[in-house]
């Protein structure tokens, strides 16, 4: 039987380094690690359900949101994997409120800091949803050898060496950027390995999915509601109406969208008057893989990847998708706003 040629993330980084001049193997070794937590969570989210790991630990975590037994296991997961790799001196993650610093020997050598939500949208998981990790990777900007400190976790994200998430679906994949495109690995379960399966992934320029929780119709800013009303239209090429999807958990409504084109929405609402995703660990990685895709991301009027964080845990409006949506959507916001 002939069995087409696999590449598996490991070999994807090895070979993608091998062009890399002065690659020292680093960076591909703390890609692996995270590639090792990715599996560890896949197995644990799978069984969800089965086994006493499906609720919650009657914690809140920083942002007082009820931790669930899941997220408190896959921050635990990537942050013992992102130490064991030698090359992360800390992280920045959704379910701690200041940084955490690796202060072993083994880590203080580290020239890179992580950025992550360990496991977004969490709260959808005893429905069965699919969920997922959102990480972002810089060097460091402090001196190697010390301990990092904030100002390290709060680059503008032009600064990211690498970018990506990881959807635990129908099938689980991560899907990352280290700045030369977009590549999705599917973890083949029979050989314990995430296997290229989606190579330098291009966002089509326009799409007919936009992704938006209506519910928050009445508090939208003028332009977006004028943006869902034009995409509700008929036009006589046919070409709209769109399609409204939204599934409620970031990475899986981005996916879909950078697969097939669309344009996800979170505006600010009356509950989120700033927006209600995070900068740091959600909207940078997220436009990383956006922009690297052919597509866009924008807070409403700026970049994403030119915002510089305040905080750790800032939020900001974001939109990101095909290219040609996003800008239709800015014409919106521009006109619309500003009236
Ligand atoms: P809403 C999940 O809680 C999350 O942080 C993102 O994954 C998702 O895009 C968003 O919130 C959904 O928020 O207000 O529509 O339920």
């Amino acid at each position: 039987m002939f069995m087409h040629k696999v590449t598996t993330l490991n070999q994807f980084i090895v070979e993608r380094q091998a062009e890399i001049p002065g690659a020292t193997g680093e960076f591909s070794r703390l890609l692996h690690h995270v590639g090792i937590a990715a599996k560890k969570v896949h197995r644990e989210v799978n069984k969800a359900g089965l086994v006493d790991i499906l609720g919650r630990v009657g914690t809140v975590n920083v942002q007082g949101e009820n931790q669930q037994k899941l997220d408190v296991f896959a921050n635990a997961t990537f942050m013992d994997e992102l130490r064991a790799s030698g090359e992360c001196c800390g992280v920045a993650t959704e379910e701690n409120e200041g940084i955490v610093v690796f202060d072993e020997e083994l880590c203080r050598e580290g020239k890179y800091v992580a950025c992550m939500d360990p496991l977004d949208g969490s709260s959808n998981i005893d429905a069965n949803v699919s969920v997922g990790t959102i990480f972002s990777i810089y060097r460091r900007k402090s001196a190697v050898g010390e301990c990092p400190v904030e100002s390290d976790f709060l680059q503008v994200g032009t600064e990211q060496i690498a970018a990506g998430y990881v959807i635990y679906g129908s099938s689980t994949m991560l899907v990352y950027t280290a700045g030369r495109g977009v590549n999705g690995f599917t973890l083949d379960t029979s050989i314990g390995e995430f296997c290229l399966s989606h190579p330098l992934v291009q966002t089509p320029a326009r799409g007919r999915i936009y992704s938006i929780n209506e519910g928050n119709y009445v508090n939208f800013p003028v332009g977006v509601k004028k943006y869902i009303k034009y995409c509700q239209e008929i036009d006589e090429e046919g070409g709209r109406p769109y399609t409204s999807r939204y599934i409620g958990s970031l990475v899986a409504d981005y996916h879909r969208n950078m697969l097939h084109g669309g344009l996800f929405l979170y505006p600010e609402t009356n509950a989120y008057p700033e927006g209600k995703l995070r900068l740091v660990y959600e909207c940078n990685p997220v436009a990383f893989i956006a922009e690297q895709s052919g597509g866009m991301a924008t807070d409403g009027t700026r970049r994403v990847l030119e915002l510089v964080p305040g905080s750790l845990h800032q939020r900001v409006p974001f939109y990101a998708g095909s290219r040609e949506m996003t800008r239709k959507l800015m014409e919106f916001l521009e006109f619309f706003n500003n009236i």
